[in-house]
């Protein structure tokens, strides 16, 4: 199917391409053979030779030979590129500008052609970031049999993936005051980074597209792919040939597989944008996605800057977006796993207008921009850190006790595709998540440690070595992380300095106690039972901003005024910091 459509493709670029051809020749007085190379960067046209012209071999682009990437490539690639350098080298620069001159006056009359399909726009599914729905039951076996592997393979509806454009159009979903918002008049460009690991075709192609699409041009220095040792067919020399028109896309390949980490420290270090911006390979970027994020790093280099992270649904596609009111900021928990939370009062108070970023204690992990050299001086990612997993907490605490801040930008929109599970194997002798978290607990939450040391039983395992880790915070002599809890994320629970704990006794029938069953799952009832002594599932602590908690959940009040006296309003429900419902007062005379 797809070599079908790229031969049709060829056709399609056949008119202009004549046309253009004619054009130039004629202009340049040269003999050389000129090629339109359609740039989809900002629709500009740029003019190329191309020497490589009846060679099928696909070339790495882009890649010309730099050691960066001759080290990403295997012996076989290695030679390849060796043989086919940039078209663009072997011309004089005047020749060239001149080309890209003429190419740029005519930018008007010709007719770009979308890469993937030539559809009528309105018709193609999925346009405007709208869902796509399809009955499974109506389709035939065979598709039904692709349909099931597209879900297996991914974790998401690859089938209705690959029914959308790669250039899909989407609605601009900022919030009118973002497109008035007055932005720093010096950013600087960014280098985007985006790792893969057998992502499929269509979601990483209409990543890249996305950012190609919606950059402004002198904004964007490059987009950097680094493919994580995938081993499917169409991300080796197919995607080599998918990306051979496009002038920015790199293509870098680790010789192992080595986790989101570790690859993204090989693109961090090839870049030559002064922005990093890192991506996951199925996300899509929405209108006026790129500026916000450099605005606040253009005014202080040393912010990290996130996104707003919109969800499209893994099933229909469709690009949901979320109100500036509605924005959540990053939190963690003891067991040193990232949370989200509703915006704190102070917070909004503290911004003056809609557009203004918003302070948030943590990050995902998954989007986000740093000025690269700050990145560097930071000691970027935790090398000692495998695969994945208490990376973007490490970040998050150094980017705010070593003097610089993270950021959400609320006027920057990136749709991504959350999975309900993760589709790739990931080795099963060592527990990746917990050495990491180790290491992080080790060189940046000083006493407070203990804390999460507690949850894993004080079985720390083997974390290697930090020491390197710990004079980066000497060096760049970052505050304790006391300093952080108090300034940075006051709302957060630190069960050493709660008010009360134990169990809460029924006054009238002093053998009945508050018994919350399940921890884990939220929305439970919280019910009077016989009191054990063992504490458990009758064991609370009373929070220093008066809530009920154990963990993560906290006592909730679910009832309306009306039903005071049903049975079963109170709940163990997330705790939110908010007080409302979980707002509790403790009077010691009773
Ligand atoms: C932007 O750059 C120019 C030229 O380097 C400089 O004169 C100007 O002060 C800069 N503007 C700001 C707001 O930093
Ligand atoms: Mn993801």
């Amino acid at each position: 199917m797809i070599f079908r459509r790229r031969g049709l493709l060829k056709y399609l670029f056949l008119i202009p391409a004549l046309w253009l051809i004619a054009v130039v020749l004629f202009s340049l007085r040269s003999s050389t053979q000129v090629q339109p190379d359609v740039n989809t960067d900002q629709g500009e046209l740029i003019l190329k030779t191309d020497q490589n012209k009846e060679s099928s071999t696909p070339t790495l682009i882009n890649s010309k030979s730099s050691k960066d990437n001759e080290e990403a490539l295997g012996v076989h690639e290695k030679e390849k590129l060796a043989k086919n350098k940039h078209p663009d080298e072997d011309h004089p620069q005047e020749e060239r500008d001149k080309a890209r001159a003429q190419a740029k006056e005519m930018k008007g009359q010709v007719q770009l052609m979308p890469p993937d399909k030539k559809e009528n726009l309105k018709e193609s599914p999925g346009e405007m970031g709208n869902a796509v729905n399809i009955d499974k039951d109506k389709l035939t076996r065979e598709e039904r049999v692709k349909f099931d592997a597209g879900w297996k393979n991914n974790a998401f509806n690859q089938y209705i993936s690959d029914m959308i454009r790669l250039r899909r159009s989407l609605a601009d979903i900022r919030d009118p005051e973002c497109k008035k918002m007055e932005l720093h008049p010096n950013l600087t460009d960014a280098s985007v980074i985006i790792i893969f690991h057998n992502e499929a075709r269509s979601a990483l192609l209409r990543t890249v597209y996305s950012v190609l699409d919606r950059s402004p041009s002198p904004l964007l220095h490059e987009v950097i792919l680094v493919d994580d040792y995938s081993d499917k067919e169409h991300l080796k020399l197919e995607l080599e040939d998918d990306i051979k028109d496009l002038k920015k896309v790199r293509l870098l390949r680790t010789s192992k597989r080595e986790g989101l980490i570790r690859a993204r420290l090989k693109g961090a270090v090839a870049a030559k944008g002064k922005v990093l911006i890192f991506l996951d390979s199925h996300c899509e970027c929405t209108e006026g996605w790129l500026e916000p994020l450099l605005d606040p790093i253009a005014r202080n280099p040393k912010v990290a800057v996130v996104p707003i992270i919109e969800i499209i649904d893994d099933n229909t596609f469709h690009l949901v977006s979320t109100p500036i009111q509605n924005i959540q900021v990053g939190g963690f928990d003891w067991n040193l796993i990232f949370n989200w939370h509703v915006t704190p009062d102070r917070e909004m108070k503290r911004r003056t207008k809609k557009t203004d970023p918003i302070r948030s204690p943590t990050m995902a992990g998954g989007l986000f921009a740093i000025d690269r050299d700050w990145f560097d001086q930071l000691g970027m990612y935790d090398p000692g850190m495998d695969i994945w997993g208490g990376e973007n907490l490490e970040l998050s605490f150094k980017v705010w006790t070593c003097g610089g801040e993270l950021l959400c930008a609320p006027c920057s929109h990136i749709g991504h595709i959350f999975r309900k599970r993760s589709p790739y194997e990931w080795p099963k002798d060592v527990n990746v998540v917990k050495k990491n978290t180790v290491r992080l607990a080790e060189v940046w939450l000083d006493d407070y440690k203990k804390y999460y040391y507690e949850r894993i039983n004080n079985d720390l395992g083997n974390y290697g070595d930090v020491s390197d880790r710990l004079k980066i915070r000497e060096r760049l002599q970052c505050k304790p992380f006391k300093w952080y809890l108090d300034n940075v994320y006051p709302e957060q629970f630190i069960p050493g300095e709660s008010l009360f704990f134990g169990e809460i006794r029924n006054r009238g029938n002093k053998e009945v106690c508050l018994d919350s069953q399940e921890v884990e799952e939220s929305d439970k009832p919280v019910i009077g039972y016989p009191c054990h002594g063992q504490a458990g599932n009758q064991f609370f602590l009373m929070s220093k901003i008066n809530e009920i908690r154990r963990e993560e959940k906290c006592l909730d009040y679910s009832g309306g005024e009306q039903q005071l006296n049903q049975p079963n309003k109170l709940v163990s429900f997330s705790c939110h910091s908010m007080r409302g419902n979980q707002l509790w007062d403790y009077e010691a005379s009773s």
